[in-house]
């Protein structure tokens, strides 16, 4: 099982789309290990995105970031990290594919809605950012059963 770090960036809860888009992660059977509504201080949002630092769209990002609440939460599932990118589609809402949750939801580079961890590493560091470890919680599902990998 692989966990991955999920926002709900200022425009879906703006939008009202939390529940849309919490619907579509479990609905594929990712299990929610964590979740809370939050506004993300500064500094927060400018070390969860310090990969991106220099970058020219990088003060803009932390500024959206930071200006309204997010839903951060925890995601756990078989091969996590990769079946939420699929879901959530490719970055900008103009190019992500209809059926993906920006390519549903927003036409947006910026606004795209849905921040999702880019690799097992990267959601390992992020968990870490927002989440106390006994706030991220193991616990069985009834119908976990039907959604086992081999
Ligand atoms: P993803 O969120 O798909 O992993 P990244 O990591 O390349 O995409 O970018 C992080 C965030 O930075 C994006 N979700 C988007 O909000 C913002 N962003 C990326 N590139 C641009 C850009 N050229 N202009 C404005 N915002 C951008």
């Amino acid at each position: 099982m692989e966990r991955t770090l999920i926002i709900l960036k200022p425009d879906a809860v703006q939008r009202r789309l939390i529940g849309a888009i919490v619907e579509r992660f479990e609905k594929k059977g990712l299990q929610i290990a964590a979740m809370k509504l939050m506004k993300i201080p500064r500094e927060l949002a400018e070390t969860h995105y310090l990969p991106h630092k220099g970058k020219p769209f990088y003060a803009s990002l932390v500024r959206f970031m930071t200006s309204e609440p997010v839903v951060v939460m925890v995601l756990e599932g078989f091969k996590a990290v990769d079946v939420c990118r699929k879901l959530m589609g490719k970055t900008f809402g103009f190019d992500a594919e209809p059926g993906t949750i920006r390519g549903d939801f927003g036409i947006s580079n910026q606004f795209n809605l849905v921040h999702g961890s880019d690799s097992a590493d990267s959601a390992r560091r992020e968990i870490e950012l927002f989440f106390a470890p006994t706030e991220v919680l193991s616990y069985r599902v009834a119908d976990s059963a039907w959604h086992a990998a081999e």
